[in-house]
């Protein structure tokens, strides 16, 4: 008979090398509101795993299996909402960025009704990783049990997506090895916001998978400087220019604070590096997580 300490051991491994989330709850006032109700259920409900293909029509939402039936819920332009992260264990326990998009239905069209195809994507939040030139890399997105941004003031009303991404990075050192974690909420913005939101970018469309910010051996060696995936984050005003080209610029994240702003970011204009192409070592402890064509058991 194996020993109690070997059995949670073994629990413990394979927690930790499988752990994959789900968005499932929408925060809005500061309360969690029920699972699925107002985020439209993802295929990776159950099995919690990442989609890899930044060319599926799943790199929107990921709901392309279920039969939409999210509600939609009202919030205040310039309120701030949220997500909450469940899974084995219950955070963003994988290193790895976070954005945040918001998409306006059509006028006339409701938002359950629409699969938010085009460009008509605008970043609104972000939280990238931290770089000091090569001697350490963090993730300050790591372990969050829940994520929550404001709604850009500017917002004008109408009814809207709203898609959560943590793209982990921990395999991410070969092409589909980026692990997306996504999830589309459905809500009505309230209020007289005015601007124009962009850059727009369409999903998929946003992101080839060769970008430095998601084809990048995070360990080894250490990226010297880190780029943000996706377009600039849209904080208001009627800067936005619509463009589906835009090229994102280093953008280095302070550390998360302990309050619901946005984290203060420090737009950088050097020079893009070429993704790390070593062989080196490093990732044995999350290899057994994923990355594109791994089928082994990634429930548990
Ligand atoms: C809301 O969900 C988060 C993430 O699961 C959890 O940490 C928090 O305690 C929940 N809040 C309440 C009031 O239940
Ligand atoms: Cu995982």
């Amino acid at each position: 008979m194996k020993s109690l300490s070997a059995i949670l051991a073994l629990a413990s491994l394979a927690a930790r090398v499988s752990a994959h989330y789900t968005f499932p709850q929408l925060i809005v006032g500061g309360a969690n509101t029920t699972a699925w109700q107002y985020v439209r259920e993802t295929n990776n409900w159950q099995d919690l795993n990442p989609q890899t293909d930044v060319t599926t029509t799943d790199i929107m939402c990921y709901d392309s299996a279920m039969s939409g039936t999210a509600s939609t819920i009202s919030v205040a332009a310039g309120s701030t909402v949220g997500f909450t992260v469940d899974g084995n264990p219950s955070n963003l326990y994988h290193p790895g960025v976070l954005n945040v998009y918001m998409a306006k239905a059509p006028t006339g069209t409701d938002v359950s009704a629409w699969d938010g195809s085009g460009d008509v994507w605008f970043k609104v939040y972000q939280i990238s990783a931290v770089t000091d030139g090569g001697s350490t890399i963090t993730f300050p997105a790591t372990g969050l049990a829940e994520v929550t941004f404001p709604i850009p003031a500017q917002t004008p009303a109408g009814q809207y997506l709203i898609r959560v991404e943590h793209i982990a990075l921990h395999v991410a050192s070969s092409y589909g090895g980026a692990q997306f974690y996504i999830a589309c909420a459905q809500v009505q913005v309230t209020g007289s916001g005015s601007g124009t939101p962009g850059p727009l970018v369409a999903f998929p469309g946003a992101y080839t998978g060769n970008e430095p910010g998601i084809l990048i051996d995070i360990y080894y060696p250490i990226p010297t400087t880190y780029i943000q995936p996706g377009p600039a984050v849209w904080t208001g005003g009627s800067s936005g220019s619509g463009s589906t080209t835009a090229v994102s610029p280093p953008v280095t994240t302070t550390a998360k604070s302990s309050s619901t702003s946005a984290p203060i970011t420090t737009v950088k204009s050097t020079t893009t590096t070429a993704p790390p192409t070593s062989t080196g070592t490093g990732a044995a402890e999350f290899a057994q997580c994923g990355g594109q064509g791994w089928t082994g058991a990634t429930t548990w």
